[in-house]
């Protein structure tokens, strides 16, 4: 599938997919979701890729669901298209690792976007927002759910009943964002973290990633006792032998994925 909205490629083991809808500072239409989707499973699925960035512009990663396109849609064309549901459900049912490399305005769908990746690096000038309240509609893709998990419900409420944006250093103070990096060095910045992931046992990673996800959707308890099975399971893995004796040996691992 060529794509019209994505520019991909592969530099060394990691999948860099970065938006490109410049006139639109990146808004997500239906086109770009879709192919988004695409791009990310074939990623998951490409034995070539260990972890994927999914990144912007310098001035937006994305500025928010596409408003021209939405505009004129009723409640059934909505309710009836599954608008956006299934190329978001794609995005978040990827194994593999995926860095959110935000820089600029991170609005709407594009900060929730920014939210279904595993975890965010941003560039100090991104500024986060959930401005719907302004166009009369409120979060569709996961907002009022993902951002209250992060910066917790009061500052969730005052930025999606406000629209006010948050900026990098806010954000990552509210625990956001993992890390803010200068503008100029954000995906050289991201790259080399997404190497350093890249060069672990893919099911480790994996496992860490299938882990920390679960924490959402499960009490403490029932949370920990998933992770202690993951945890057992690795030591059926040459991978958990290789690790230890590398370092009992005080050599780098070679990790082979087995
Ligand atoms: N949709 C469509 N076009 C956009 C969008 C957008 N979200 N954002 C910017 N653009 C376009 C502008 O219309 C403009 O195009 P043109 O040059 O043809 O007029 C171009 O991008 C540049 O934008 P500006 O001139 O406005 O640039 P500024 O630097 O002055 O302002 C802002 C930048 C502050 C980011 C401003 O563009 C803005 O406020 N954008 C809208 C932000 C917004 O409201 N986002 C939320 C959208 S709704 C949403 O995301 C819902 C998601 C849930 C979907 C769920 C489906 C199930």
């Amino acid at each position: 599938m060529a794509y019209k909205t994505l520019i991909t490629e592969i530099r060394d083991d990691v999948e860099l997919i970065r938006l490109n809808r410049p006139d639109a500072l990146n808004a997500l239409n239906s086109q770009l979701l879709c192919e988004l989707a695409d791009a990310v499973t074939k990623a998951d699925r490409d034995p070539k890729v260990r972890v994927i960035v999914i990144t912007g512009s310098e001035k937006a990663f994305a500025a928010g669901a596409d408003i021209k396109e939405m505009s004129e849609k009723t409640y059934a064309d909505m309710a009836t298209e599954n608008f956006f549901t299934n190329d978001s459900n794609a995005i978040l049912a990827a194994r593999k690792p995926i860095i959110a490399a935000v820089s600029g305005y991170a609005l709407g769908g594009g900060c929730e976007l920014a939210m279904m990746c595993d975890f965010i690096i941003a560039s100090d000038t991104a500024k986060f927002g959930q401005p719907e309240i302004n166009l009369g509609i409120i979060a569709g893709l996961g907002g009022t759910q993902r951002l209250t998990r992060f910066v917790g419900k009061s500052k969730a409420m005052e930025m999606h009943l406000t629209g006010r944006f948050m900026d990098a250093t806010e954000a990552e103070r509210s625990g956001l964002v993992s890390r803010v990096v200068p503008a100029k060095n954000l995906l050289e910045d991201v790259m080399a973290t997404a190497a350093k992931i890249a060069e672990k046992s893919a099911i480790s990673v994996a496992s860490a990633k299938e882990a920390v996800n679960r924490s959402y959707e499960t009490t403490l308890t029932e949370g920990v006792l998933f992770e202690r099975r993951a945890f057992y399971a690795l030591f059926a893995t040459e991978d958990q032998k290789e690790g230890m004796a590398a370092f009992l040996e005080k050599r780098a691992p070679q990790f082979r994925d087995k």
